[in-house]
């Protein structure tokens, strides 16, 4: 299992944080997600051999933010 922080811009309530939360644990591949609306990120565990850092940032870029 590997881990990675994305960096995601424009989240500002706790809505925004379902819906990232949500876009990303629908996506094969993932195990766990955290999303801290202050900090602008999300903590992700995942399978690499599943899933990849891009689809990740697709699937949030389709909820409306920015990913850096
Ligand atoms: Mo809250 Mo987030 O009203 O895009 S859903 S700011």
């Amino acid at each position: 299992m590997e881990q990675t922080t994305l960096k995601i811009e424009g989240m500002t309530c706790s809505h925004c944080e379902s819906a990232v939360d949500g876009a990303l644990r629908n996506l094969q591949g993932v195990q766990d997600v955290q999303v801290n609306v202050a900090k602008g990120i999300a903590e992700v565990a995942y399978n690499h051999s599943e899933v990849t850092t891009e689809s990740m940032k697709e699937a949030v870029e389709e909820q409306g933010y920015d990913v850096k």
